[in-house]
């Protein structure tokens, strides 16, 4: 977990664990607690990560929630570790961030066993037992694949030319990187110009994105590269430091879109060295808090939720776009 997120759990979630909770509570006899949410975090790979392990410690403080906070570094056992430590601890109510779509079963079925109700955040899990969740709050990720594609067919319209795509995609298995994938060939594959010619798992991760470009590059020249489709800031931001170490202007000679929407990128987008951003809303603390007090009190939720997102790209007014925050 870096510095600034260790340092805002520690400023945030230690005092309530000592009962701040103001009008957040459930009845315990005669006595009135606090609601406690553990909460998985999957890591802290990417600025959009970061951001959303604040927005979860932020809203959990504003509700008057005591939260237990865990980071898995990148790791489903830690995950399922830490969610069993819910279930010890008997908290009122677990939430997680899914790693990857698969393998939880077991672990929701323990949960459900010990009568914890679960909220998934961000990312989805795939189960044949619906019953293992009783809400998930989470992004449209095959819209934001399909807003990609879409991008593409307006910005070449009119041309019949090969267009020739590098696509770095994330986290293999996890439903952000399906769903950018699958959308993005949805909306693509009717336009038989658009050839993505590489394609490869790059762990949402900077270094990762650095490290691919470096490969796609010793083997592709680059006046045979079109287009870069990032899955997440941070990949691009490391394909784009080696495009500049090897004299390519990004967003002139490449096309670049991008996913999530940090204020860098958006700040490259107004300079012309990105020509999409596709946002991904990691601000969802708030309706997790809700939806949390909600189940704590024995009311109906949604079972899905999508959050709210946009995407801006080289057509935008730009003075519309609002500072992004993180
Ligand atoms: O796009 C990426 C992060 O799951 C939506 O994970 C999230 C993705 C996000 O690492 O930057």
């Amino acid at each position: 977990m870096n510095r600034l997120i260790q340092g805002l759990i520690l400023t945030l979630c230690i005092p309530m664990v000592y009962g701040c909770g103001h009008n957040t509570s459930r009845r315990v006899g005669a006595e009135t607690k606090p609601i406690v949410l553990g909460y998985s975090q999957l890591g802290d790979e990417s600025t959009w990560r970061t951001q959303n392990s604040y927005s979860i410690a932020k809203a959990a403080k504003k509700a008057g929630i005591k939260i237990m906070f865990e980071d898995a570094m990148q790791s489903p056992e830690n995950q399922i570790k830490a969610i069993r430590s819910f279930i010890a601890y008997k908290v009122d109510v677990i939430a997680f961030s899914p790693l990857v779509e698969t393998g939880w079963d077991t672990v929701l079925e323990e949960a459900k066993t010990a009568g914890i109700p679960v909220i998934i955040v961000d990312r989805m899990i795939r189960t044949a037992d619906e019953s293992l969740y009783t809400s998930a709050i989470c992004s449209n990720f095959d819209l934001e694949g399909r807003r990609a594609g879409e991008f593409l067919v307006k910005k070449y319209q009119g041309s019949e030319a090969p267009v020739n795509i590098v696509e770095l995609v994330g986290t293999a298995d996890s439903t952000p990187a399906i769903g950018r994938y699958e959308g993005f060939r949805g909306v693509i594959s009717s336009h038989p110009q658009f050839r993505v010619i590489f394609s490869e798992d790059g762990d949402f991760m900077l270094s990762k994105g650095r490290e691919i470009m470096q490969q796609v590059l010793a083997h592709h020249d680059p006046k045979d590269i079109d287009v870069l489709y990032s899955h997440n800031d941070d990949m691009t931001f490391g394909a784009m430091e080696v495009m500049h170490e090897a004299g390519i202007k990004p967003g002139k000679d490449i096309v670049i879109i991008s996913v999530d929407a940090t204020q860098r990128i958006v700040n490259y987008l107004k300079e012309g060295a990105v020509n999409c951003v596709v946002e991904c809303n990691p601000n969802s603390g708030p309706q997790v808090m809700q939806i949390a007090k909600k189940i704590a009190a024995g009311q109906e939720v949604p079972k899905h939720i999508y959050v709210d997102e946009t995407m801006f790209d080289e057509y935008t007014d730009f003075a519309t776009i609002t500072d992004r925050g993180y």
